[in-house]
């Protein structure tokens, strides 16, 4: 079965292994193995540096979107979860911050479609990881309405400083959004790496 031959009534993983069966096999199995295996907690600039090299971070200084900035002498911009320092540490004036909203939500511009191999998330290191709690991470090319692109999953380590991979099994989007869903809270993340390829995208 071909990528274009693929889809229809099939679950993620079906998607998935019918596109590992066409002739992106060897990317596709050598990047979400590689994203599965690999497990890092560095403060070094890049939350994942063990894959320098291998796989490139289609967010880092692309444009980013966020629902508010929250008032502080350090300003939580949008485009601090994709300057590409992973650091946890809000006073290192790396992290996003909104404000207590409705479900907040920010999300970047990878400025062309991607298959979605994964999204990688650093959480707040100094204080208050909890609130990151339940965020749903979507891709897609729907900005008008976030949740109705495909949902990937949710952060659930919500300890400080942590880092989570959700996968998005290759599903394609231009667009990469992360939402607290169902409750008033403060938005802050520090970095957001996105990481797919061209070629096999699934819808
Ligand atoms: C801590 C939190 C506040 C805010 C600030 C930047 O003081 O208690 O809610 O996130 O950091
Ligand atoms: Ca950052």
């Amino acid at each position: 079965m071909t990528c274009q031959e693929s889809g229809g009534g099939k679950s993620p993983r079906e998607l998935a292994k019918a596109c590992n069966e066409g002739r992106m096999v060897k990317l596709w199995v050598g990047l979400l193995t590689t994203l599965t295996i690999l497990v890092g907690h560095g403060e070094a600039s890049a939350c994942k540096p063990e894959l320098d090299g291998y796989v490139q971070n289609l967010a880092q200084g692309r444009p980013t979107f966020q629902s508010s900035v929250y008032s502080h002498p350090i300003v939580g911009l949008a485009s601090n979860a994709v300057d590409g320092s992973c650091n946890g540490d809000w006073y290192a004036k790396s992290c996003i911050h909104t404000n207590n909203d409705l479900e907040p939500w920010w999300y970047v511009d990878l400025g062309d479609r991607y298959g979605i191999g994964a999204v990688v998330m650093k959480n707040r290191g100094d204080c208050c990881g909890e609130r990151l709690d339940g965020a749903q991470v979507y891709v897609g090319n729907d900005i008008a309405d976030p949740k109705s692109n495909f949902y990937c999953g949710p952060i659930t380590d919500t300890s400080l400083g942590s880092v989570n991979t959700i996968s998005c099994y290759g599903y394609e989007g231009q667009y990469v959004f992360i939402i607290i869903p169902g409750r008033q809270e403060y938005l802050h993340i520090c970095e957001v790496e996105v990481f797919g390829i061209k070629g096999c995208p699934m819808r």
